[in-house]
């Protein structure tokens, strides 16, 4: 076997976003695109001679032509092992938890996550570092400033690997051990919680419903939930991973995920129900007409965390990023615990788990983890709300409105305005931060602004400063409106536009949520001027 080394040129653009280096299929499938950001991911490390690497994906179209690009890269340039999941598959926190069980020095994340999948869909890569987490931005910067240096790449002239069946192979003296996607996950999710608990619930005829949405959830959930925990099978549904993810938005929301909505809503809707995303790392949690906000989420299981074994002694911190709603902080009050307020994505929480700061951890966007991976987690949270349902015998709804009537609602909700012009969405966020200074002490549709700045984050471990992370206007009483520019798309670009109230009073918790936020959707609109920027008098998705 010979090793080439294969001249190139830059690719224009190859800079990770919120969660890796996300375009379309076709933007990866060009000559040696690939295979420029894998050779910078190499170099930007210090090459990987000697070292192992984790490596899996979530099955999407071209997973496993890029993981064999991979493997031949990573013999090409001496690593010593690649740990990688049969099939090409691994979840992101899977891929987490592989890391972190045998020590690697890193992985790597084929997936975009909840972008469509397909020929004319979306493909990506992440690298994650040896604590199981997303790189952060000083690794990430230096990923992208190698690639715009890059001229040549090294690889393998070899037939594929076998990644069909499980064991261990050589690759021109790199070894490839093919390991089970689910069992170490599996074991792992065993040691959090109370598996005896969850069955007996299980077995007393309480029922649920996971929907995969034709992802990599799908083997994990079947093993977990039915094989294991003794849940009736059907209980997952699309459980069958698809390369196109059968054609779907593999996003776990109210808006994608509309066969688990309907089922939650019917006349013998099952007790719970739970959904995850393309890649398994999302989570969206339902009762009886009744989606968990996931702000929400995060708040309930933190005020709950000792029914699960794992968090039995005690949150050390929660924390959250900045959209995300402020419920988690009313619990950390409470508790006498420390919240922490991060920019968006998962790669902010990593310092302060790895310190033991924090415990808990979460996101808007039907994120929720904790400290035993360093990746949001989707399955860890529906059993973390079957664990609960298990040991207080309440049902989803019970415990969001006993929630509710002991911290207050925080109603929320999240507008996406797609595809829009970047041009054009850049001049709305400078206009926006032009205005900045004048907001506080204005009255907006009857309510009076209090502050408004561009969030910016100090790092309190290793005091790496991360700027323009998103525009605040907080007003009287802590209700928000919150601006940001999606840094996942792979088209235009999205607005997001946060809202968030909070109402101490019982008597108004029963409110539908738009109707609730109606005067700071009014605010939001306006301040912004989104119709004027964009053209668009309404979002494209809600959430
Ligand atoms: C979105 C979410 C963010 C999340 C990120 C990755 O980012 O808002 O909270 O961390 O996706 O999630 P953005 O920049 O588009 O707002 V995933 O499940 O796509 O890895
Ligand atoms: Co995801």
């Amino acid at each position: 076997m010979t090793i080439k080394t294969v001249a190139t040129r830059p690719f224009e653009g190859q800079k990770p976003g919120t969660s890796g280096l996300r375009k379309k299929v076709s933007v990866f499938q060009q000559p040696h695109y690939l295979e420029n950001f894998v050779q910078s991911i190499f170099d930007a490390l210090g090459g990987i001679a000697g070292k192992t690497l984790v490596l899996g994906g979530d099955g999407r179209y071209h997973n496993r032509e890029a993981v064999q690009i991979i493997l031949k890269m990573a013999a090409a340039n001496g690593a010593a092992r690649v740990l990688v999941g049969q099939g090409g598959l691994l979840s992101t926190p899977a891929v987490s938890a592989v890391i972190r069980k045998y020590g690697t020095s890193g992985g790597i994340v084929l997936s975009a996550s909840h972008n469509p999948g397909g020929p004319d869909g979306d493909f990506g890569i992440k690298y994650n570092i040896d604590n199981g987490g997303p790189a952060p931005e000083k690794v990430t910067e230096a990923i992208y400033a190698r690639s715009l240096q890059i001229s040549e790449y090294r690889i393998i002239d070899a037939p594929d690997v076998d990644i069909d069946v499980i064991g261990d192979s050589t690759l021109a003296g790199m070894q490839v051990a093919v390991i089970d996607p689910v069992s170490d996950y599996a074991e792992l999710m065993a040691s959090l919680f109370d598996f005896a608990a969850i069955r007996a619930w299980f077995a007393a005829g309480h029922t649920a419903c996971f929907d995969a949405m034709h992802a990599i959830s799908g083997p994990y959930a079947i093993r977990l939930l039915e094989q294991t925990l003794g849940a009736p099978r059907g209980t997952v549904i699309n459980g069958t991973p698809l390369p196109d993810f059968g054609g779907g938005h593999p996003d776990p929301n109210p808006a994608y995920a509309t066969e688990l909505i309907d089922r939650m809503s019917a006349a013998d809707a099952p007790d719970f129900g739970g959904a995850s995303d393309g890649d398994a790392d999302r989570n969206m949690i339902v009762g009886r007409n009744l989606v968990v906000s996931p702000s929400d989420s995060l708040a309930i299981l933190a005020a709950n965390a000792t029914l699960v074994p794992a968090y039995a002694g005690g949150l050390k911190g929660v924390a959250r990023s900045m959209p995300t709603s402020c419920a988690v902080d009313a619990v950390a009050k409470q508790l006498g615990i420390a919240a922490y307020e991060t920019p968006t994505g998962w790669k902010f929480f990593g310092n302060l788990l790895d310190a033991g700061k924090v415990t808990l951890c979460g996101e808007e966007s039907y994120g929720t983890g904790s400290d035993h991976v360093r990746e949001k987690d989707g399955l860890w949270a529906v059993l973390c709300w079957l664990n609960l349902l298990a040991a207080t015998g309440k049902t989803v709804n019970r415990i969001v409105e006993e929630h509710w009537a002991r911290f207050g609602r925080h109603f929320y909700s999240r507008h996406d305005f797609e595809g829009i012009a970047t041009e054009r969405a850049d001049a709305l966020m400078a206009a926006l931060r032009g205005k900045l200074a004048t907001l506080p002490g204005q009255t907006l549709h009857g309510l009076r602004v209090v502050s408004a700045d561009d969030f910016a984050y100090t790092d309190p471990i290793d005091g790496s400063v991360s700027t323009k992370q998103g525009v605040r206007v907080v007003f009287d009483g802590g209700s928000r409106v919150v601006y940001r520019l999606s840094g996942t798309g792979t088209e235009g670009a999205t607005l997001r536009v946060y809202l968030e109230r909070y109402q101490p009073d019982s008597a108004q918790h029963g409110v539908p949520t738009q109707q609730a936020l109606l005067d700071l959707i009014a605010i939001s609109r306006e301040l912004a001027d989104i119709a004027g920027h964009t053209g668009l008098t309404e979002p494209t998705v809600v959430t």
